[in-house]
């Protein structure tokens, strides 16, 4: 264990300790932050207007992979605007982004970043994940799930969720997933229909069994 303090010019005003898991700094991607730069939008089935795309998200915009350092971006707080996120505590936090970054070509969570906003510490604006399964199936092929995305109800009207869903198909793409799936409110599949995802016939159940707590 080692503490960084975060201190750059990067991180704005707030100034805090933590404490991340050896060779881990607050500077840390959790994925490689060239594999959104290098995402061919041309062959976007999702169609913007105006033209925006993960490499050119508009003026103040960034999207990339998550910082351990966007725990004081706001990143988690986003997170309370899709479901209950419980206490997550900076060393929870980032034990578990080290416990992702450990498994390669896996866990790609992806941020929104308003880079010019004065509001530091909710500046990450949108997020969603990539998360690959490798299956034995179809030849030991892979299959990509879409989860948590989210975008500040503040930031609507930008095109934001398109381009997080689609930042993330285009990743699914790159790594040759032969399917993405999600699950979402029933209000939401219009949303998710007009990018490009279908209630296949026959097949499109979702089914959970909420289990209690004491068994995680
Ligand atoms: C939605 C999300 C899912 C998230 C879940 C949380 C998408 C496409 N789906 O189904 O990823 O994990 O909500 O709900 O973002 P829960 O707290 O009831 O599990």
């Amino acid at each position: 264990m080692r503490i960084v303090y975060f201190s750059t010019s990067e991180m704005g005003p707030v100034h805090q300790s933590g404490h991340y898991p050896d060779a881990m700094t607050e500077d840390d991607y959790l994925y490689d932050p060239a594999i959104v730069q290098r995402l061919d939008f041309s062959k976007c089935l999702v169609k913007f207007n105006p033209q925006i795309s993960a490499a050119y998200p508009g003026p103040g915009m960034r999207v990339r992979p998550l910082k351990a350092s966007d725990y004081d971006r706001g990143f988690v707080r986003l997170l309370g605007q899709l479901t209950d996120i419980g206490e997550i505590s900076r060393d929870a936090f980032f034990r578990r982004f080290a416990e992702m970054k450990k498994c390669p070509n896996t866990y790609f969570v992806t941020v929104i970043e308003d880079t010019v906003t004065s509001n530091y510490a909710s500046s990450i604006i949108g997020a969603a994940t990539l998360v690959i399964e490798q299956k034995f199936i179809h030849g030991c092929a892979m299959r990509g799930r879409l989860e948590d995305v989210v975008v500040n109800d503040t930031y609507r009207g930008r095109q934001l969720g398109k381009l997080i869903v689609a930042t993330i198909i285009m990743l699914a793409r790159e790594f040759s997933c032969y399917k993405i799936s999600l699950d979402c409110k029933d209000r939401l599949i219009p949303f998710y229909q007009s990018l490009g995802f279908a209630l296949e016939p026959g097949n499109a159940n979702s089914m959970t069994m909420r289990l209690p707590r004491s068994s995680l």
